[in-house]
């Protein structure tokens, strides 16, 4: 691996050029074409290693626009957000998000001009496809990751590319582009509901090896081997550091429904259970959702709606029969949500949208 570190290292400090440092970025001068060049590079990009040192560089670009105790997001109310919910490995289909037209240009190019707002919901890694992950259980029993990987290799490259071209945005437009932490931003597969909200998980895996870990062990088992345990440790404080929650014009919006009727001040202090309230919560219907909106825009709230993701839904989302809250995670495409500014009602002014 030595001998061709130089080379490979080339390869990202080329792409970290034009992806500027945070610090020397303004809103006006990011060259959208060498952004969505680098991440288009970033979709193909199979090996490994490198997109392993370029998450490692961005992490770094990113590091001052997070603090672990700001769990809320307050969005521009002047300009339409698109909320992307769960993502997982799905590198294509998030690019494909980032290059429609919803304002005359492609998205990627209305956010860095700041005309638009994205929120992205958390939930990065893991694939939902279970053959996948049948595959990559054979490949852990046999090789216990060490020597030739091919099957979490692929599974590996899709996931870290997302975060990397996630993290590319946050460098890129930090005012106009947020990621809340989802229930899968949890690389080490910790467990701790109470403070961190974290707990470790199988969803995929679990008929296969019921002995041995699911997808959520499996990732920090591969990242040890084939990264290191820096890279693992500083991504996992990354993740820990996301906000919960945004608060919009006319919606708030987090990656799970929440869990109880949570007032803004539980949510902004992160009380106890709430990270775990507004990240895991299994369907309820949005019990609700309708406290929030009133604990956070008072009495305007009839007006407003909440959005999350997490749980599948269909193609337009799932409302439950409830006016104020929508769930949106299409398990195939990604369906995204759109928000404009020119009606305050919160019944017309926004839509699904499946991206194909
Ligand atoms: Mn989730």
């Amino acid at each position: 691996m030595q001998k061709n570190l130089k080379k490979k290292l080339s390869w990202v400090s080329t792409a970290r050029r034009v992806v500027p440092p945070v610090k020397s970025v303004k809103k006006s001068k990011v060259s959208i074409t060498k952004l969505g060049q680098v991440l288009g590079n970033i979709s193909k990009e199979k090996d490994v290693q490198e997109i392993s040192n370029l998450v490692n560089g961005l992490l770094d670009d990113v590091k001052g626009y997070y603090n672990s105790k700001e769990a809320v997001v307050r969005l521009n109310p002047d300009i339409p957000t698109i909320i992307i919910p769960d993502i997982h490995a799905r590198r294509e289909e998030l690019l494909k998000v980032l290059m429609r037209k919803d304002y005359g240009k492609p998205n990627i190019e209305s956010l860095a001009e700041g005309k638009i707002q994205i929120v992205q919901l958390g939930d990065l890694m893991h694939s939902e496809k279970r053959p996948i992950w049948t595959a990559i259980s054979k490949e852990f029993e046999e090789t216990g990751f060490e020597g030739n990987t091919p099957k979490m290799d692929e599974e590996m490259t899709k996931c870290l590319a997302v975060a990397a071209i996630i993290l590319a945005l946050k460098a890129s437009c930090p005012e106009n582009f947020h990621i809340l932490k989802g229930n899968h931003d949890n690389i080490t597969d910790r467990t701790d509901k109470k403070h961190e909200g974290n707990g470790a998980f199988m969803k995929c895996t679990y008929q296969m090896t019921p002995s041995g870990p699911g997808e959520g062990g499996l990732v920090p088992e591969w990242i040890k081997q084939k990264v290191g345990e820096n890279f693992l440790n500083k991504y996992a404080k990354w993740e820990l550091s996301l906000p919960l929650l945004a608060i919009g014009r006319n919606f708030v919006t987090s990656h799970s429904e929440p869990a109880s009727a949570y007032t803004l001040e539980d949510i902004q202090k992160k009380k106890e259970g709430v990270a775990y309230g507004l990240t895991w919560t299994d369907t309820m219907k949005g019990k609700y959702t309708a406290d929030v909106l009133h604990n956070i825009f008072g009495s305007g709230w009839e007006n407003t709606g909440y959005v999350s993701g997490h749980r599948h839904t269909g193609d337009n989302g799932d409302t439950f029969g409830k006016e104020h809250f929508l769930m949106v995670n299409n398990p195939t495409d990604i369906s995204v949500v759109i928000v404009g500014v020119k009606s305050t009602d919160w019944k017309t002014s926004h839509m699904v949208e499946p991206v194909r």
